[in-house]
Order: C-alpha cells, then structure tokens, then sequence
C-alpha cells in the first residue's frame, strides 16, 4: 500500500512478535495474548511508534532544505525524544516545546526519563506552561516563527507527528508487516490492541487493516482523557491516509473504535488498575510499561479479557508502541515496586 512513498529508514526491520504465555495463562488461558514489540523497533534513543511514522516524513523535512525539526509534547514526550533523536541522525538541529501536560508532581519529572534523554542528545528543549490539548498549540507556532526569526529553517512536526500530511503512512505499514508475519505463524490474530492519543498509530492501523476488513477490530484504549477530540482526530487522519495510499473506500465514524474507560484520572496520571496492570505485565513477563500510555492500554487489555470481550480462543495483538524512559518520572509511584 505504501510503495510510491519515500521512506527513510530509521528503524531495524520487522519487529518481533513474541507470546505473552504467562500472562495469558494468568489470565485463564482462553485468549492467546501476543505482543509486537514496537518498543523494540531501532538503536536511536530506545526507540517507539514515532520512528515509524518518522520515516515517511523525514524525506519531506530533506527535501524542504530545512535545517532544524520542530515539535511539541508534554515535558514527559516520548514523540519529542524521538525527534532529537532524529534530528541529531540526519544533522538537523531540534527545537522542542515541552508543555505542562500532565498534573504530576515528581521532585525530578522535567529532569528524568525522556527529557534528559532529549537534553543529552543536543535538542533546543523549552518548558511552556500549557495544559493537554492534542491540537495545534500556539507555543508550537511560536517556536516555528521564532527559528526563522533567528534565520533557521525550521521544519515543523506537530503533537505526535499525528496531523502531518504523512503521519498515518507509518502504521499502514504496521498492518503490511503484521500480514506478512501472519502468514510465517501460520494464523491471523483477530484483534489488535493499540494505545491511542494523538491519534495517527490507530488511524494508520484502522488503514492498513481496512485493507483485509480488520479495521473493527483495531480496538483502541484512550490514554488522552479527551476521547472526542481524539476520535475525532483518528477519523481525520485515517480519511486523509486512506485517501494518500487509495485504498478505494470511505472509513466511517464508526470504524474507529476507541474504548474510553482506562484513561482516567487524568492523562499521563496512572490509576491504580494502571499501576496494577504495569506491575502485572513486569512480573510475569520481564515486559516494560509506562504510566502514561503502554500501562493505559495493558490495563485495559487485561480488563477486556476479564469481561469476556475478546471470545473464547481469540488472539489478541497487543501494539507495545514504547515509553518506557517515562517510568523515571515517576519515581515516587514506584518507590516500592
Ligand atoms: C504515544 C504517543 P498516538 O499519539 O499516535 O495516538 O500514539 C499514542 C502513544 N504509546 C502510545 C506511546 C508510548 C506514545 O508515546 N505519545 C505522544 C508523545 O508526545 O510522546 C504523542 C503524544
């Protein structure tokens, strides 16, 4: 689906997808629980779904002679490691706004984890004080003006790389390596689990899987808190990819399936059942997930077998997208495991 698209690779290849036994068992053993490690997926500072969308907008960002990246998150963004990363890759300077998204308070939240990363790797990294919102920020715009007013040459990459023209070509791809990998393991899994916040990794995915009719059974699990803006934000982003890769039909509001109960009390704050499900996932499966998003989804997963969603003998895919340098940030949380 994606052959007239330029990619830059940024990422090894095909990631793994590995059997999550114990956890499946511990759950009861009548769903078989998989996990693509996208955590897993490139050497440039740990990794994540952002290089997989990063790779079909970097050859526009060359191509437009620019010579710094800028983008946004929260002070905690994995995105916006993902991008000092890259930009450091390509030799391109970074420009990040880090906004105050998430009302957690850390001693050491804006010094650990991904914003030290971002730091150690050269990145022009800026604090705002702004709330979460997953649209376009007026800091980000300030950002952009302010790089040119200095005579920089600023490409811009908003919130998530979500709403960039190319931002749901990354995860079509998913869908196409998923495919590729069913056809090795000999079955095809009937549900895929996806974190969803900005919006373009389940929007590509909802694309990609339309392909086979899958695209309701990308489930999912909002970690925004805001889920309209959300699925509103998926809707678009997957009408305007299905239109780039042609995929002949029209994604409707009800194809975006987006399950709304596991995000509270508040982005990027874990609940208990969140802490639960991230202690849960370590101890019998060595498997790493953050309080912001990864542990969101793992909860609600875990949740949804337990109500009995996913039918007997169902496989499950869980998208483990990354995040894990996050869980520094909050240390306190998990002074005690
Ligand atoms: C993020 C996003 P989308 O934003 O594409 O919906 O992906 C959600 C998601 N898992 C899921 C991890 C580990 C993520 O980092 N992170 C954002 C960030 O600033 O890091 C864009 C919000």
């Amino acid at each position: 689906m994606l052959e007239k698209f330029e990619r830059y690779p940024l990422t090894f290849g095909p990631t793994h997808i590995e059997k999550l036994e114990r956890l499946s068992q511990h759950l009861g053993g009548k769903v078989e629980l998989y996990a693509k490690r996208e955590d897993c997926n490139s050497g440039l500072a740990f990794g994540g779904n952002k290089l997989r969308k990063l790779e079909y907008i970097v050859p526009d960002a060359i191509a437009s002679n620019a010579d710094t990246l800028v983008s946004i998150g929260g002070v905690q963004s994995n995105h916006t490691r993902m991008v000092a990363a890259v930009a450091a890759k390509i030799g391109m300077k970074c420009r990040l706004v880090q906004e105050s998204w998430v009302p957690h308070e850390d001693a050491i939240y804006d010094r650990v984890g991904n914003i030290l990363l971002s730091r150690v790797m050269g990145a022009d990294v800026r604090l705002v004080d702004e709330g979460f919102d997953i649209g376009i920020r007026q800091s980000w715009e300030e950002a952009i003006a302010d790089v040119k007013a200095k005579g920089g040459k600023p490409y811009a990459i908003p919130a998530g790389a979500s709403v960039h023209k190319y931002g749901g070509l990354g995860y079509v791809g998913f869908a196409e390596e998923v495919r590729a990998q069913e056809k090795e393991l000999g079955f095809a899994f009937d549900y895929i689990v996806v974190c969803t916040v900005t919006g373009s990794t389940h929007a590509g995915m909802l694309v990609g899987f339309a392909k086979d009719g899958r695209e309701r059974k990308v489930i999912g699990i909002d970690a925004s808190f805001t889920p309209d803006q959300t699925k509103a934000q998926v809707l678009d982003i997957a009408r305007n990819t299905a239109a780039l890769v042609e995929l002949g039909r029209e994604i409707v509001e009800d194809d975006v399936v987006l399950i709304e109960d596991y995000a509270y009390p508040a982005y990027g704050v874990p609940s208990e059942a969140t802490k639960e499900a991230i202690r849960l996932c370590a101890r019998l499966e060595g498997m790493i997930t953050d309080p912001v998003y990864e542990g969101k989804s793992m909860q609600g997963m875990i949740d949804l077998v337990n109500k009995g969603y996913f039918p007997a003998g169902s496989k499950v895919l869980y998208a483990h997208l990354g995040g894990a340098p996050a869980i520094n940030g909050y240390a306190y949380t998990f002074r005690n495991g």
